[in-house]
């Protein structure tokens, strides 16, 4: 059974942090409608979902993947990047305790969970703005014993790795290439995203089918054409506050 954690729009999204798209103004009922569209979605994709109210303070708090790394044995708090953004964790925390024994990043570390990519037993670390060498560095020491190999991965022009790279399949990525280099993800097959969609990177694999963006249709093209099963959804307002599809859930094995 897997878990999906989500957190309901904030009524101060229009007040988010944006780093590589201009601020527009954001209609919240509008954004809440999309967000429990994308939650019935992972419903129907077979999650249970594990939903927590608004944070009304937290402009940013819908974007929960960045709290926190749930792997099967443990869950990591984040410490995210933007300060604004710290306090997003505690009740997260006291949510994912019930599920996982728990660790935290500790100062100086800072890092978003929007730039961790966990393939099986690698976890491909984006270096951001985000995230820095020291939060990748306690990752390690927390998950090597474990069996994980953490791979620091250099990104440029964009705000996670995973605004830049996503699996698609088991060993499938889907990449835009002008924002990270390949090579650094060894012989994963890879998919790039039309030319014209640069932030068509972003996709979230659920149970065998890819949930992903309507506003990228010749991205979505390439993902049928190699014989990936793609759910489009909505998310235009989320997307003016930087928000993708990984990073409004967090998915877990119960
Ligand atoms: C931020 O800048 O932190 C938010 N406005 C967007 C975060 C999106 N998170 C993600 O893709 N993992």
């Amino acid at each position: 059974m897997l878990i999906a954690l989500t957190r309901d729009v904030s009524p101060a999204i229009g007040d988010c942090e944006l780093t590589h798209v201009p601020r527009s103004r954001i209609d919240v009922p509008q954004a809440r409608q999309q967000h429990r569209t994308y939650e019935e979605c992972l419903v129907r994709l077979g999650c249970q979902l594990l939903p927590l109210p608004a944070e009304p303070s937290l402009a940013d708090a819908v974007f929960i993947e960045d709290t926190c790394v749930v792997l099967d044995e443990v869950a990591v708090i984040t410490r995210p990047g933007a300060s604004s953004r710290r306090s997003e964790t505690a009740s997260v925390a006291c949510v994912l305790k019930e599920y996982r024994p728990l660790h935290a990043i500790e100062p100086p570390g800072t890092i978003d969970g929007g730039d961790v990519l966990v393939h099986g037993k690698t976890i491909h670390v984006g270096l951001s703005t985000r995230t820095n060498p020291a939060a990748v560095d306690q990752l390690r020491q927390l998950l090597h014993p474990l069996g994980y190999t953490v791979n620091p991965v250099t990104i440029r022009d964009c705000l996670h790795l995973k605004s830049a790279a996503t699996l698609v399949a088991e060993n499938t990525l889907l990449v835009n290439r002008s924002w990270v280099d390949v090579a650094v993800f060894g012989d994963l097959h890879v998919i790039d995203v039309d030319p014209s969609e640069p932030f068509g990177a972003n996709a979230l694999a659920v149970s065998g089918v890819v949930l992903y963006l309507e506003a990228f249709p010749r991205t979505r093209q390439r993902l049928q054409q190699a014989g990936i099963e793609v759910l489009p959804v909505d998310l235009s307002e989320l997307s003016k506050a930087e928000g993708g599809v990984t990073c409004c859930s967090v998915i877990f094995r119960r």
